[in-house]
């Protein structure tokens, strides 16, 4: 359904390709079979709510089909929507402990994609948005098939990333580094439709700062300085920023991506190393930032530029309007009081 001014993904996508007379159009359906993943977890987590009334109770349903969590659901489809394809390499999900290498009864291909099949899914049943968050790379191992190498690449050599945020509208948002692009599904024709072309973090955007205040006696001093400098007022900042924290990471980064401001989940003294994963939740979402003019930082450095060593491992984060991170990071390096922009 293409009206005037109506463009589906399908089509941004396509048209996205013919700029790459190269394309072999691999890229485009590792996208389009995203797209439809995200139609299908949509429709389960609208659902969700009506578990107990339809029967659906987490073992056997009505239908007597095996009904499990929405997360392992939520992984199950975007695997299999991907793993037959011929486009991939191999995977790797938050729900899996090990490398997902293609089945030996399908063809591989070169790209691989990491993805959290639907973070935040403890939130669901008090109806808060939750999320999935995918990242693509180039195939760079010599492995035959592919092996967990070709996921362990920095930010910086994503081809794509993006993810879909099931809140009061489900949208899709997905950066290929040129221009951040969000639809919107319209579910009465089960189309994504494009409807915030060409997304930019406003600049200077909210004052909204975005972090789980009960972790506060966990935190660094320096931490605790810069979330009381944000707080305000004092010499430096006469204007307090609001405190916004969904506890949802997709919500709370689009949040910020349309509004301005900056989600930040430290290091502390419980999670030494962050608790948020690099692969397939910071990095990603450090792509869209960037390319939507903003930043994303581990405190120290630029996520995207994180050598990883292993699928899961944990990242602090700071991430939104450039000039907060920015501000952050100058806290952080403990030198003293930055001025604010
Ligand atoms: P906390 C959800 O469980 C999640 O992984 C992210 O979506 C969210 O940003 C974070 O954890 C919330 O963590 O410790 O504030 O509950």
């Amino acid at each position: 359904m293409t009206g005037k001014g109506l463009v589906t993904i399908e089509r941004h996508i396509i048209e996205a390709e013919r700029e790459f007379p190269e394309a072999t159009g691999a890229f485009s359906n590792i996208l389009y079979d995203l797209a439809f993943s995200a139609k299908m977890i949509a429709r389960e987590v609208r659902r969700a709510g009506l578990a107990d009334i339809l029967g659906l109770t987490g073992e056997v349903n009505v239908q007597g089909e095996e009904v499990r969590k929405l997360d392992e659901f939520a992984n199950e489809v975007i695997f299999k929507a991907l793993d037959h394809t011929g486009h991939l390499c191999g995977m790797a999900s938050e729900e899996v402990e090990d490398f997902i290498p293609i089945p030996d009864r399908f063809p591989t291909g070169k790209y691989c994609v990491l993805f959290d099949p639907l973070d935040g899914s403890s939130n669901i049943d008090a109806n808060v948005s939750v999320g999935t968050i995918f990242s693509v790379h180039r195939k760079v191992s010599d492995h035959e098939r592919g092996c967990v190498d070709d996921c362990l690449q920095a930010g910086t050599r994503q081809v794509a990333a993006g993810y879909i945020v099931y809140g009061s509208s489900t949208m899709l948002v997905y950066t290929t580094g040129n221009g951040v692009h969000g639809f919107t599904l319209e579910p009465s024709i089960g189309e994504f439709l494009l409807s915030h072309p060409n997304i930019r973090i406003p600049n200077p955007g909210q004052r909204i700062y975005s972090c789980n205040e009960g972790n506060y006696s966990l935190w660094s001093e320096d931490q605790r300085r810069l979330v009381d400098h944000l707080k305000g007022p004092d010499g430096e900042n006469p204007k307090p920023f609001s405190s916004r924290y969904i506890g949802s990471l997709v919500a709370d980064f689009h949040r910020n991506l349309l509004y301005g401001g900056m989600f930040m989940y430290p290091a502390d003294s419980k999670c030494p190393g962050g608790k948020l994963r690099l692969l397939y939740e910071a990095a990603p979402l450090a792509m869209i930032a960037e390319h939507a003019g903003g930043a994303a930082s581990t405190g120290e450095g630029r996520i995207m530029e994180v050598i990883p060593t292993s699928l899961h491992e944990r990242t602090p984060l700071y991430i939104g309007t450039k000039e907060y991170v920015q501000m952050a990071e100058r806290f952080l390096a403990g030198s003293g009081v930055a001025a604010l922009v």
